[in-house]
């Protein structure tokens, strides 16, 4: 066996693999003030639930304090929950939506 012929070792990844981008959770908070109706209203207008897909988001964050309104990319959530939120804020209520990054 001469000196070159050795076996080749693969060779460590200079660069990253690309990482998908992560996605955000938009979760609508519970507060005492906002009417359910109005909560309703806002989940069918910007997020395009239906009126049963609303109502059970929004009675978990009565109930619970917090509910997951949707997953996706972070500029669309975003924007999405500032939407949410200047539209209650416009009516004069305090409804809250946030987001953060999933696990
Ligand atoms: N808790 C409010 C009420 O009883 C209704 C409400 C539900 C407000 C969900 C905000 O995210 C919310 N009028």
């Amino acid at each position: 066996m001469s000196d070159n012929d050795v076996a080749a070792k693969p060779k460590t990844r200079s660069k990253p693999k690309l990482q998908r981008p992560k996605l955000y959770k938009v979760i609508l908070v519970n507060d005492d003030y906002t009417p359910r109706e109005f909560v309703v209203m806002v989940l069918k207008a910007v997020f395009r639930m239906s009126e049963e897909t609303g109502y059970r988001v929004m009675m978990t964050a009565h109930r619970l304090g917090t509910s997951v309104v949707v997953v996706c990319a972070r500029d669309i959530a975003e924007t999405k929950a500032k939407e949410a939120t200047d539209l209650a804020k416009e009516a004069g209520y305090p409804l809250l939506f946030t987001t953060e990054p999933e696990e």
